[in-house]
């Protein structure tokens, strides 16, 4: 069994989903490489050892300059808030570690660019952690796409809704809330939510060429975690856009933290010429399938429960019929990952891939700030 010796930047939720990843792979995959989790990085040292002691690192650092600088460590794993992310890459890129970024890749697309650039210098493995990719009936949703099930694609609609961020007594900044300060965050919904549904959207029905956004921001200010100070919010609360993709298809996506009753509604549907799907993250396992050459009197809506041995991942799973869960989509891109070292094979989402869905998120973002279409 070959090592991948892990650096682990950061251990905040995102911190635990992709550790579980390489605590899990191999238990389900069979694989040539295994990971090793190497050291965890903080700045808090007392936090951070207590994350090495439940997870298992073997120890811990709190200059993330340092952990990169360490010979034994393969790959850097960077889970920090996303004003970090491009530092951290491009130092881990020139010490020649691969580096596997939680999305969205960057702040803004320059700062993509450059970090797609160090990498590829560099010829480091890189991955971006898009983890929805990797839910059975999602990747089973590609498969039916790529065998021309759907026929010409009409429609592509998605949303992410969210409802944590309606009390305006939510404070900005923090270990907890940075996800609402502009200056760690990059944007609001566009970067942490829609930036999921373009990653997917692109994945399933490829480029977006314009788009025509609006957003909202609802709570105008909020107290900042840790200097107590008024400020000024910065990111959008909700966003929705209309778009083109180069297949001629329409897109609509919404997003937003103030749909009360939604805490992490993510759904999808397509509709094609010869048949439509539609999934929903609140029932994982289920592709809804229409086909419209079905025999007409038996023709409606399939409910096609993803857990069969032949359907995406599911053979590394249980037994036909029983479930898998969120965090699985984060084992499932660890195994992935563990097989590319293997084949060589590159192994999406890329930091180039994750560019074009950065791109997107800029266009977005602009389009709503001049009320204007954006070309991509
Ligand atoms: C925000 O609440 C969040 O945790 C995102 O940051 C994740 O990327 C998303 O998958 C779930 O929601």
């Amino acid at each position: 069994m070959k090592t991948l010796n892990i650096g682990m930047i950061g251990y905040g939720f995102m911190g635990r989903t992709h550790t579980n990843g390489y605590c899990q792979a191999n238990h389900f995959f069979d694989l040539q490489y295994k990971p090793v989790l190497k050291a965890v990085c903080a700045r808090n040292e007392e936090k951070a050892k207590a994350f090495a002691q439940q997870w298992g690192y073997e120890s811990v650092e709190t200059d993330w300059r340092k952990l990169i600088e360490r010979d034994d460590i393969d790959a850097i794993d960077v889970c920090t808030p996303n004003n970090l992310h491009k530092e951290i890459s491009i130092a881990a890129a020139k010490a020649g570690k691969m580096i596997l970024c939680e999305k969205p890749l960057a702040m803004n697309t320059a700062e993509g660019e450059e970090m797609c650039k160090a990498v590829e210098d560099a010829g480091v493995r890189n991955m971006v952690w898009y983890n929805y990719r990797r839910v059975p009936a999602v990747t089973l949703a590609k498969q039916l796409i790529d065998q021309g099930r759907l026929g010409k694609i009409f429609h592509y609609r998605a949303n992410f809704l969210q409802d944590w961020t309606i009390n305006a007594d939510v404070p900005q900044g923090g270990a907890a809330t940075w996800r609402l300060d502009a200056e760690a965050a990059g944007s609001g919904v566009t970067g942490d939510l829609l930036a999921h549904c373009i990653d997917t959207a692109i994945w399933l029905n490829g480029g977006i060429t314009d788009v025509s956004a609006v957003t909202e921001t609802f709570v105008k200010e909020r107290t900042h975690a840790e200097t107590g100070e008024k400020k000024p919010v910065k990111i959008d609360d909700a966003c929705s856009f209309f778009c083109h993709f180069d297949n001629g298809s329409l897109g609509l996506f919404e997003s937003t933290r103030y749909a009360r009753g939604h805490k992490a509604l993510y759904t999808l549907e397509i509709n094609g010429e010869k048949a439509s799907i539609r999934w929903d993250l609140h029932d994982l396992h289920r592709l809804e399938y229409f086909d419209h050459s079905d025999d007409s009197v038996v023709r409606g809506w399939r409910s096609v429960h993803v857990t069969d041995g032949d359907q995406p991942y599911m053979g590394n799973w249980w037994v036909p019929g029983l479930q898998i869960g969120y965090e699985h989509t984060f084992i499932h891109q660890v195994a992935d990952f563990l097989k590319s070292l293997e084949t060589g094979e590159a192994i999406g989402p890329t930091f180039r891939d994750a560019l074009e869905t950065q791109k997107v998120c800029d266009a977005v973002l602009s389009s709503a700030a001049e009320r204007a279409w954006k070309n991509v």
